[in-house]
């Protein structure tokens, strides 16, 4: 079935600076309609969040970008991040049989390792979102990530290589499905479906609190996008700066 919106036009680049970067600038034109998507065989400077690269192989993952127009309250923006993640995983848990989470943010890790980065970028009409460019790296066929250990692939996971354009177009379709979700305003299966596939809800997994390692469970996100981690019975939320998972103790566990 073809999507409703998403992906109805799709622009294809080479090379680019950012797909995020390209969409962003291309929207100020006149004729871009909700749903539009660029996609990259490469970008020269991918961008992840806070000054972050996001790189990758050329022509081997799926590198994208889309518009759409959550129409939705400043107060709930995270859930665009929410529903967005939950697509990819839906979509990931369909190509393979390892474990599929979301890392807080927005990471999303397959036999955890990260496999994909979500860059979310809003503009608003008073207090309304009333854009929301969506990046999305994912890692496909490309076999090895050098300097990120931590790194994986749909093919390294499912010891076989993936068709890029089939992987394109189920992966917008599961987005889509996420999405028409919050259109319709069923923030609570998206809070409850978040949590469900959030790596360390309710379990205690090791972290670095502002520099000092800690052993905490989460016990929630904030409306806002904080994590509230317990620690020792108590309380706290964080935001990206102050805290990071410890990968190298995730992988022996
Ligand atoms: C993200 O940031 O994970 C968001 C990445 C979004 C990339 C997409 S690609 C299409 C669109 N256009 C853009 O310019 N960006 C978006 P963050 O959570 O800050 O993670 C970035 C970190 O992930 C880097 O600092 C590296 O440590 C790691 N990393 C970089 N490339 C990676 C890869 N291919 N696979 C796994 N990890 C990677």
């Amino acid at each position: 079935m073809e999507n409703l919106i998403l992906g109805n036009k799709i622009i294809r680049l080479d090379r680019v600076e950012s797909t995020n970067s390209y969409l962003q600038e291309i929207l100020l034109k006149p004729n871009c309609h909700e749903g539009l998507v660029v996609v990259a065989d490469y970008q020269t400077s991918g961008r992840g969040q806070r000054g972050s690269l996001w790189e990758s192989e050329m022509g081997k993952n799926v590198i994208l970008s889309f518009w759409l127009k959550p129409m939705i309250e400043i107060e709930n923006q995270f859930l665009i991040s929410k529903v967005v993640a939950l697509g990819v995983v839906d979509f990931l848990k369909k190509q393979t049989t390892h474990s599929v989470h979301i890392k807080w943010p927005n990471d999303i890790l397959i036999n955890y390792k990260k496999a994909a980065g979500i860059l979310i970028e809003n503009t608003l009409d008073s207090k309304i979102i009333n854009g929301s460019v969506v990046g999305i790296g994912l890692n496909v066929n490309q076999d090895s990530f050098g300097r990120f250990p931590y790194a994986t692939s749909l093919s390294i996971e499912a010891k076989k290589e993936f068709v890029l354009e089939d992987i394109l177009s189920e992966l917008l379709k599961h987005i889509e499905v996420r999405y028409f979700q919050l259109k319709n305003g069923l923030f609570d299966k998206i809070n409850s479906d978040y949590l469900d596939n959030l790596l360390g809800y309710q379990k205690v997994l090791k972290y670095s609190v502002v520099g000092v390692t800690t052993y905490g469970e989460i016990a929630g996100v904030s409306k806002n996008g904080k994590l509230q981690l317990k620690v020792n019975s108590q309380l706290q939320e964080y935001d990206l700066k102050e805290i990071s998972l410890d990968f190298n103790d995730l992988q022996t566990r």
